[in-house]
């Protein structure tokens, strides 16, 4: 039998029955950055998108027994808590965790959900700082649990710095202190032994998230459990929290929830990309489409679902080149491959985020006409109203071309044409949802241009 040995870690905390926070966070974190999750439950939450609506904590000696059955087996590397409930729980979880030697102790303070419920009683918030803090490596509360821990009350970023040395006195190896809930930019705050850094990020989102402590605790846990050390751990965690955020999804009607696969769904997504993109190409040069591609070339362009900028849409750099009938590319596939065909497509997609592919073909009537035969909805634009300021800002005119042909024929159709200007050859640019929709269109065209022809 081949053994594959992983990092483990283990998380005691709160079920979130809505999915977004808690030991269902903590579980998707862990494992999506290769760490083996092992979790303990302390508390079980009746929750969905709204807010907390009940809380059940589950009786201490329940929590012993989960533990005892993990410590009798391999050693985790990290342990992480989150919602502890009470006071009983944090002092059975400090005692075990004590008992076992448990190294890399991340203490995320639970104390109030974001919609306002208590998750943790005033005796537990004592015996925290009391018990439990003094065994971790870290502690990161947000800036309410901050307050709530060193008691003072923060409205500048000298406050912040006051209550990080309080809550240092408990016997914590370091504090961070969150800065989600600031106005500005949402820098953490880290004292150790060493002094103070901060950990700088942009705003990523307006909006409140769910599970976004839980998510960042978990994510410095698994680094912590993999040996990095713990400002490099919290420096990767603030990247891996920012992707987490941006992937953000509405898992219900009620509050955002990040998405700690973001990065794992991305990256298979981009993948899958590639494959249809190539596929595409295996077909077009076996079907000798080259007949169809213009003077100036061709590029195919396909963009990621909630494709924002020119990195997220795939293309072909140099372009596809005919000869004769035949078709070539000098590169293969990459995201932010051409910015001229991704102008098109996030065009596309800030109308129909659902139509995602596009590819240029040569404009003559009659490939117009077969276009009209086969029922394909058609708009166009005409350069000589392009005005001068999109004119002169380079790789702006197509972004300018497809939003005139989009608003004016009002929707997304599957062609957008244009006659051409001063040293610019006419076009028609062929829009689908899929790579697969896209080349069943090229394709049908390809076979009765060939046939007129
Ligand atoms: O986000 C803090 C948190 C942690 N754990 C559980 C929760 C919440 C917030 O609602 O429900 C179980």
């Amino acid at each position: 039998m081949s053994e594959i040995t992983v990092n483990t870690a283990l998380t005691i905390a709160g079920s979130d029955s809505g999915g977004g926070a808690g030991i269902q966070a903590d579980l998707k974190t862990f494992s999506s950055l290769g760490v083996f999750c092992k979790t303990i439950i302390a508390s079980i939450t009746s929750q969905n998108s709204f807010g907390v609506q009940s809380t059940h904590d589950l009786p201490v000696d329940v929590i012993e027994q989960q533990f005892r059955a993990i410590s009798e087996d391999k050693k985790c590397q990290a342990v992480k808590t989150g919602m502890l409930g009470n006071e009983e729980t944090v002092c059975m979880v400090a005692k075990l965790i004590k008992k076992s030697r448990l190294k890399n102790v991340v203490v995320d303070p639970v104390v109030i959900s974001s919609s306002g419920k208590r998750l943790l009683t005033r005796g537990g918030v004592e015996a925290l700082k009391k018990h439990l803090l003094p065994l971790a490596s870290l502690v990161t509360p947000n800036i309410k649990e901050a307050e709530l821990l060193s008691g003072v009350k923060i409205k500048s970023e000298s406050d912040r710095k006051k209550a990080a040395r309080v809550i240092l006195k408990t016997g914590v190896r370091a504090v961070l202190i969150t800065g989600g809930h600031l106005k500005g930019d949402p820098d953490d705050l880290l004292l150790d032994s060493i002094g103070v850094q901060v950990f700088s990020s942009e705003r990523l989102s307006k909006a409140d998230m769910h599970g976004t402590g839980c998510v960042f605790s978990a994510a410095i846990t698994a680094r912590l459990a993999k040996g990095t050390p713990l400002r490099e751990a919290i420096g990767d965690a603030k990247k891996y929290i920012g992707q987490a955020i941006v992937g953000g999804v509405a898992s219900g009607n009620g509050t955002l929830c990040v998405e700690p696969f973001a990065t794992m769904y991305r990256e298979s997504e981009k993948q899958q990309c590639l494959c249809d993109l190539e596929e595409a190409m295996e077909i077009f040069t076996k079907e000798r489409i080259g007949n169809l591609v213009p003077e100036v070339q061709t590029n195919i362009g396909l963009g990621l679902s909630n494709a924002k900028k020119h990195e997220d849409v795939l293309a072909i750099p140099g372009r596809v080149i005919k000869n004769g009938e035949d078709i070539f590319t000098g590169a293969r596939p990459q995201f932010g491959g051409s910015r001229h065909v991704a102008n098109i497509v996030l065009t596309v997609m800030q109308h129909e985020p659902d139509m995602r592919a596009v590819m240029n073909i040569k404009y003559t009537d009659a490939l117009l006409r077969i276009c009209k035969k086969l029922k394909y909805k058609i708009a166009s634009f005409d350069r000589s109203k392009e005005p001068k300021k999109v004119r002169v800002r380079e790789g702006s005119s197509l972004e300018w071309g497809t939003e005139k042909a989009i608003t004016s024929f009002g929707s997304v159709p599957d062609i957008i044409y244009d006659l051409g200007g001063i040293r610019k050859e006419e076009m028609i640019r062929v829009i689908a949802e899929d790579m697969e929709s896209l080349v069943k269109k090229i394709l049908d065209i390809h076979r009765l241009y060939k046939k007129e022809g």
